[in-house]
């Protein structure tokens, strides 16, 4: 699942990351892309549209991190985005003020409730606590027999009785055993049908007023695409849902359903099912399904790192000596020390896409030489020559070198490219500033 949408989205990412500084005519180039890949992987239309347009907003909008590159801000907030639309944080079950808590699972045909009904109710007991699984789907003697025996398998009591007893009875009667058993959670398994119709929702409501759920869990096949968007709908404005359960999310469907159900439907993803298997079963966690499809899971945690390392007060610090043209060698040694705070250059280079190929290619350790080398020769300087270098003639130079270890060529590089990354902030400070200090220096 995802596959083809995270390929698509790591080619539009490589493309930005090529870039030294983003037009809006680059973000918009690269957003019609990313809205391509979205509908392609059966993204509902508006969700898509409302996705880019968020996106557009903060990407030329006046957000911007210094810490950054252009292309990794731009990552950042996809990222953000895609958590928003999947649901911002974990949705846990509700349990009501007295036990026993009812779920009652509802959905099409084939979905997955009953499946889902065992794996729930699994779930619960490996947390502490005692289910019991109640078979209201009384249309076929199999669809009770198939509960009776995964509630076997797992060793959580079923409650069932004959075919042609009605769904609101055996709801009434469960709960009555449901006290005696002292269980603290009951999970219904309601019977599907083909398509939505008037016998099922009225089913539905009858099982709603006998039960007081605490839940209405709609399980939805993940692989129907975004078909499921209308049957959640159709649902919710029926029985009022609390929740949905999205399951085979191992299969490999494009990732619609996923995508665009929470964000139309209103109505929060709390499970999916990752298997046939009772435990392939996970509450459902919007940032780690955003980054999985983003497929740049170290690359977001190198963007949190560089946040963290490097964060904004003092960025902004940074930023107005650049504009000013007053940033000295002290402050180029902090965002070194801050960069290198954030760990092995090397190991940070294979976290950037575009930068793994070098990454392979640096002998180990040399970019942490150079570092240590431009370090040694800056601390090596008196307080005025790191503020004013103007002042390093001859005789300074053979100083500092021979106080860092390196040779007066050394100081003379650092020195060089230092009075050029001046001159590029002054032109920056009309207008045409590079974004990212650092990359001056590669
Ligand atoms: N791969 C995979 N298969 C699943 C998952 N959840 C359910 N299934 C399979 O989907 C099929 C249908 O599951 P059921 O639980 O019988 O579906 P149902 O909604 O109860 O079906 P009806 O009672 O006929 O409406 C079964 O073969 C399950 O093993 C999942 O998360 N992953
Ligand atoms: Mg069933």
């Amino acid at each position: 699942m995802f596959e083809v949408l995270s390929a698509k989205l790591a080619e539009v990412f490589r493309g930005l990351s090529s870039k030294g500084r983003l037009t809006e005519k680059d973000v918009d180039d690269a957003l019609r892309q990313v809205r391509l890949a979205l509908l392609e992987a059966d993204v509902n239309f508006k969700v898509v549209k409302d996705f880019t347009a968020r996106v557009r907003e903060r990407s030329v909008g006046a957000e911007v991190l210094q810490s950054l590159t252009p292309a990794q801000q731009i990552i950042k907030i996809v990222n953000e985005e895609l958590v928003t639309t999947l649901g911002e944080g974990q949705s846990h079950l509700a349990s009501s003020a007295h036990s026993p808590s009812v779920a009652v699972l509802v959905g099409l045909q084939g979905c997955g409730k009953t499946t889902t009904a065992a794996k729930l109710a699994l779930h619960l007991k490996h947390s502490g606590q005692r289910p019991l699984l109640v078979a209201a789907d009384n249309r076929r003697a199999a669809a009770i027999e198939q509960l009776v025996t995964l509630g076997k398998q797992l060793d959580i009591p079923v409650y069932s009785e004959a075919p042609s007893t009605k769904s609101k009875d055996i709801c009434a009667h469960a709960l009555k055993k449901a006290k005696e058993l002292a269980v603290t959670w009951v999970i219904v398994d309601t019977a599907g049908r083909l398509h939505i119709d008037e016998a099922m929702m009225e089913e539905l409501s009858q099982v709603k007023k006998e039960l007081k759920p605490a839940e209405i869990l709609l399980v939805v096949d993940a692989m129907t695409g975004q078909d499921a968007v209308g049957v959640a709908e159709e649902f919710h404005s029926r029985v009022s849902l609390t929740g949905i359960i999205l399951t085979k999310m191992d299969g490999d469907a494009r990732g619609g359903a996923a995508l665009s159900i929470r964000w139309v439907s209103g109505v929060p993803i709390k499970f999916i099912g990752i298997g046939e298997k009772a435990d392939a079963f996970e509450p459902f966690h919007p940032d780690r399904l955003a980054s999985r499809i983003l497929g740049m899971g170290d690359m977001l945690t190198f963007i949190e790192k560089a946040e963290k390392t490097l964060d904004e007060p003092r960025a902004k610090e940074l930023e107005k000596k650049v504009r000013t043209a007053t940033f000295n060698l002290e402050d180029f040694l902090t965002q070194l020390r801050a960069i290198e705070k954030m760990g092995s250059l090397g190991q940070l280079a294979e976290m950037i896409p575009g930068l793994s190929r070098l990454a392979g290619r640096l002998p180990d350790g040399a970019e942490e030489k150079q570092v240590k080398k431009v370090e040694a020769i800056i601390l090596s300087m008196t307080h005025q020559e790191r503020h004013n270098p103007g002042i390093i003639d001859g005789s300074r130079r053979r100083r500092i070198a021979r106080g860092s270890g390196v040779k007066p060529q050394d100081v003379n590089q650092l020195l060089n490219q230092f009075r050029l990354m001046q001159r590029l902030m002054k032109m920056g400070s009309r207008g045409r500033l590079p974004r990212n200090l650092m990359g001056i220096f590669r």
